[in-house]
């Protein structure tokens, strides 16, 4: 912990990565691991452009049912830290989240990079234009407001690229910071997987906060393990007191 405060009272630049993990304490289940989503479903039923081809409303009747989940839980301790750290270092501050749940938008953060999209937007797969959560009929099959095409969660499936916009962003704040926190994601999925990759080979420190190690862990200066909600507010804690 002491070495990961003296990399914080160093950085002039932060970068922060998040993934499922750091959601977990709010009662949002993580793709991985034993409880994880994979565990019960299928990622290329449910999470593939071929998935919503050929079955449009069980991948909606899924993503429903995670948006419903979603409304009932809170940010945690975890994503209220990293509002504070952006309201610190201002401009010098990036949160890079593959989350699609809204919770650091809800903890307080205002630049949220949405890598994998959000599960409370759609984009209408005829005419392209979004919607957010509210502003169209959310039936098991939702209708596009404009020109009544087929709604789709506006979220990255696996196959899919990335907002090129999105991905050049990333990779730019990841290789111009000096300081790269991995939060609460196993790592393997790529291109998010290659983004401390990028930080640690531009000559950034890279800090990782995980409840085990990951495929990550090889390049952390310092991994933190434990949970995200408890360590976040200790390191913030101990970085104020003695900063
Ligand atoms: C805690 C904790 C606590 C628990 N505190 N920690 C290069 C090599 C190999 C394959 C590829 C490659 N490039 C592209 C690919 C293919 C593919 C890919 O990466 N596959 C791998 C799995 C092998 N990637 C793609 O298809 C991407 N598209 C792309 O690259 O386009 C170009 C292209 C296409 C095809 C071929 C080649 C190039 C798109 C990826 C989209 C991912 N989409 C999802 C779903 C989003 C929508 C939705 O939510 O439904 O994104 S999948 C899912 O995984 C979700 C997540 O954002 C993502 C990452 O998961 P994350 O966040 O890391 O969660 P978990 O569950 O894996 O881990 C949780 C971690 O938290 C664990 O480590 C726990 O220990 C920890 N934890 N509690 C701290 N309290
Ligand atoms: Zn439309």
């Amino acid at each position: 912990m002491e070495k990961a405060v003296n990399l914080l009272k160093n950085a002039q630049k932060v970068v922060v990565l998040t993934g499922a993990g750091i959601s977990a304490e709010s009662g949002i289940p993580t793709f991985r691991g034993k409880d994880g989503l994979w565990k019960k479903f299928r990622a290329e039923d449910l999470a593939t452009p071929e998935a919503f081809q050929k079955n449009p409303s069980l991948v909606w009747q899924w993503y429903q049912y995670r948006q419903e989940l979603i409304l009932k839980c809170q940010p945690n301790p975890a994503h209220k830290t990293i509002a504070l750290m952006e309201q610190y270092f201002k401009d010098n501050f990036s949160l890079i989240t593959q989350n699609v749940d809204n919770l650091h938008q809800r903890a307080g953060s205002k630049r949220v990079i949405e890598f994998h999209g959000n599960i409370f937007k759609t984009r209408c797969t005829k005419c392209n234009k979004q919607f957010l959560y509210g502003e169209y009929e959310n039936t098991p099959l939702p209708r596009c407001p404009n020109c009544n095409g087929l709604l789709r969660p506006n979220v990255v499936w696996f196959g899919e690229s990335l907002d090129p916009n999105i991905l050049y962003k990333a990779f730019t704040l990841s290789s111009e910071t000096d300081l790269f926190f991995a939060i609460g994601t196993s790592g393997v999925v790529y291109p998010a997987a290659s983004l401390p990759e990028i930080a640690k080979s531009s000559k950034a420190k890279v800090i990782e906060v995980n409840i085990e190690k990951t495929p990550i862990s090889y390049i952390a200066d310092e991994i933190l393990l434990g949970k995200a909600g408890e360590i976040l507010p200790k390191l913030w804690d101990n970085f104020i007191n003695e900063k």
